[in-house]
């Protein structure tokens, strides 16, 4: 059906922790795990699973989580219980620990397990990349780039991408972190503040006091003290509201080419958060569909190992398909699937119209107003250029 064959000589492994789906952060709360179901049957429904190595991650062990996050925090994760939740009327005394239990990170019936299956998947992800076992690993249910050492934030509670990262690095003397999720990757950059065999590379909203994270600004380089190896090997370009698709895909290739050349990466980690689409409950940019997946396609075409990484995405529909479209980049069926989202699918009626790449008038009532000039864009392909000059290679 649909012409999916699977690529000769090359494997595409693909991670997911069904048991994810049914986490619920609460009734308000933007973050939707079922976003993950929704993908799933998106590119079940299109015949992608024959052309992939499929796999059920099991849960992450205390063990590998410890590989990043301290003891103390782990233990309070474990054992939390939503009756913890503070600023709570019945808790007024309860004090906030390690971030956990406010509105972005809430306490939640089964909260370790959601965080151990998501990190076991990213982690299974890099063994398989590690193992030459994969050419590309995909992990919807990773890429929560926010969590800190001992400090959750931002709807992120365990970093499975370092945790990955780490994986590759036994194998791989520089790995190359994209994150093109609307958001400044900022738990990954600084878990890598002081080494040079991780270059991190975020692309993001960046408003400060009005945003979140509210850091990650151009000249956000990595600590410049002496002595660090690491200084440099943060590049951030931060953007403004209603990037397009030309304009972010010209400066991704500009971007990643030039890092490509300069820091001759041995690996990627391509954090793919979805809340960069047009539409998108929390983000503020134009992309489409196509528009996201050229990134994936442009990484895909550098020919190195590859973990693709999920992440945000608050309009699980426009999740679904920008994650299906790009899992079809990796078996290389882009090209092949139809437009049209197959009659068969299971909430078809969900995606409200029948396409996988609606227009920006299809994504949003009002399309957003373009606050990113060319003459901006161009003065920070500069100084990313400029950074460079000080990478060793
Ligand atoms: O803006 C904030 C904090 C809460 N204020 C005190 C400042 N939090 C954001 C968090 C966004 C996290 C994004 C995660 C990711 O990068 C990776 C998975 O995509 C926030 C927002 C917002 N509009 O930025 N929290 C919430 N909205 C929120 C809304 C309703 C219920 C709970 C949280
Ligand atoms: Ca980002
Ligand atoms: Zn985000």
């Amino acid at each position: 059906e649909y012409g999916i064959v699977r690529p000769k000589g090359y494997t595409v492994s693909f991670h997911a922790a069904p048991e994810m789906e049914k986490h619920h952060f609460g009734q308000t709360h933007p973050m939707k795990p079922w976003r993950l179901t929704l993908t799933k049957s998106l590119v079940t429904s299109y015949g992608m699973p024959f052309a992939m190595d499929n796999y059920l991650s099991r849960a992450a062990t205390y063990e590998e989580l410890n590989a990043f996050h301290s003891n103390e925090y782990l233990d309070y994760l474990a054992t939390a219980e939503p009756e913890d939740q503070p600023r709570d009327i019945d808790n007024p005394d309860k004090e906030v620990k390690f971030n956990l239990g406010g509105s972005d990170c809430p306490l939640f019936y089964g909260l370790y397990n959601y965080c151990s299956m998501s990190a076991g998947c990213s982690l299974d992800a890099a063994r398989k990349i590690c193992n030459n076992q994969a050419d590309i690993a995909v992990a919807w249910g990773g890429g929560l780039h926010h969590a800190k050492k001992s400090e959750a934030s931002g709807f992120c509670y365990i970093n499975d991408i370092v945790l990955a990262i780490l994986q590759l690095l036994r194998i791989y003397p520089r790995v190359l972190y994209i994150d093109i999720d609307v958001h400044h990757g900022d738990g990954v950059e600084e878990a890598f503040f002081s080494t040079d065999r991780v270059m991190t590379v975020s692309f993001h909203k960046y408003q400060p006091e009005v945003f979140f994270p509210g850091t990650g600004s151009l000249d956000d380089n990595g600590p410049k003290s002496e002595h660090n190896p690491g200084a440099h090997h943060a590049i951030n370009v931060p953007l403004n509201d209603g990037i397009t698709d030309e304009q972010y895909e010209a400066l991704f290739k500009n971007i990643i080419g030039a890092i490509n050349e300069r820091y001759r990466p041995s690996a990627i980690a391509l954090q793919c958060g979805a809340d960069s689409l047009a539409g998108d409950r929390l983000g503020r940019f134009n992309l489409r569909v196509q528009g996201h997946g050229a990134c994936v396609k442009y990484c895909k075409s550098l020919g190195l190992p590859m973990i693709l990484f999920g992440g945000g995405g608050y309009t699980p529909r426009n999740v679904a398909r920008a994650w299906a479209y790009e899992t079809s980049i990796a078996i290389g069926a882009d090209t092949r699937i139809p437009e049209t989202i197959p009659e068969h699918a299971p909430w078809r009626e969900h995606f409200i119209h029948d396409t996988l790449f609606p227009t920006l008038e299809q994504s949003m009532n009002e399309p957003r107003h373009n606050r990113n000039s060319d003459k901006r864009l161009r003065e920070i392909v500069a100084h990313v250029h400029e950074q460079l000059r000080f990478v060793e290679h």
